[in-house]
């Protein structure tokens, strides 16, 4: 029989609710550092985040707003110079201590380091931001007990694309099979699924009325003791604390 041997995590929405006050408002800062009249208000970048990755949910913005400027050649310099200034914005907005972990994250990975699994990190975003979330709010150093991160332009295409998965799964030289995924949007799942792992979908504040019945678990969260989560497992109703105990069981 297979053994659970590592956790697979999503960044933005999963680890924590980035999102909405942190991407957003670092888009919106750099927007107005170059002078631009682009603001994201939460409805449109709600719209906008169908679009994986910084870079192309702006070009895809700029696009929809004034498709012959966009298609200049300068455009893609542009965009590059832009999304510096965004990551600059959001690392500093990080590391104020502005966002939190989701409930359960940081009891669920120190959980998982004690049964001896290992730790993995798959997402679209910019490995800076990535390190600059896990040192503000697990500590520093903390980046060091994830096994891999892959992150951003690491592999040729974002998520839905299975590509960072398949990337982070040889990393840790690991079959899908042995690895649980935790995701929180369409993309990510379709993603992870791509690769073929299962997949336990938290959903965040932008994807709370979206459904996921063909996920291995679809839950609103990770539990506390005293707050437990609710959702579903393989399509049946569910409500408990997510333990790596209960992971084992749940993964093959
Ligand atoms: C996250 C994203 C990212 C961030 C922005 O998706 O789509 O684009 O919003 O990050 P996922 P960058 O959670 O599926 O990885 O600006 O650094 O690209
Ligand atoms: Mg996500």
């Amino acid at each position: 029989m297979r053994k659970l041997q590592a956790l697979i995590f999503d960044v933005d929405g999963t680890l924590a609710e980035t999102e909405r006050d942190g991407h957003r408002l670092a888009f919106n800062q750099a927007f107005a550092d170059f002078g631009l009249d682009w603001q994201w208000d939460v409805a449109t970048y709600g719209a906008l985040l169908a679009v994986t990755g910084g870079k192309e949910r702006m070009l895809a913005y700029w696009q929809q707003r004034d498709p012959q400027a966009a298609a200049k050649p300068d455009a893609p310099a542009l965009i590059a110079q832009l999304h510096r200034r965004k990551t600059a914005h959001y690392v500093r907005l990080v590391e104020s201590g502005a966002l939190m972990l989701r409930p359960g994250v940081a009891r669920l990975l120190d959980e998982a380091e004690a049964h001896g699994l290992k730790l993995a990190i798959a997402t679209t975003t910019t490995v800076e931001n990535v390190v600059a979330l896990l040192e503000a709010t697990l500590g520093q150093g903390s980046a060091a007990r994830f096994a891999a991160i892959g992150a951003g332009d690491i592999v040729p295409r974002k998520k839905p694309d299975p590509g960072i998965y398949l990337w982070v799964l040889e990393q840790l030289r690991l079959e899908a099979g042995d690895c649980l995924a935790f995701e929180d949007s369409r993309a990510g799942w379709s993603a992870a699924d791509g690769a073929g792992l299962a997949t336990i979908v938290t959903s965040c504040a932008y994807t709370a009325d979206e459904s996921f019945p063909e996920a291995r678990a679809w839950l609103n969260g990770l539990g506390e003791p005293q707050a437990p989560a609710r959702g579903y497992y393989r399509g049946a109703p569910w409500s408990g604390m997510v333990t790596v105990p209960l992971l084992e069981t749940w993964c093959c």
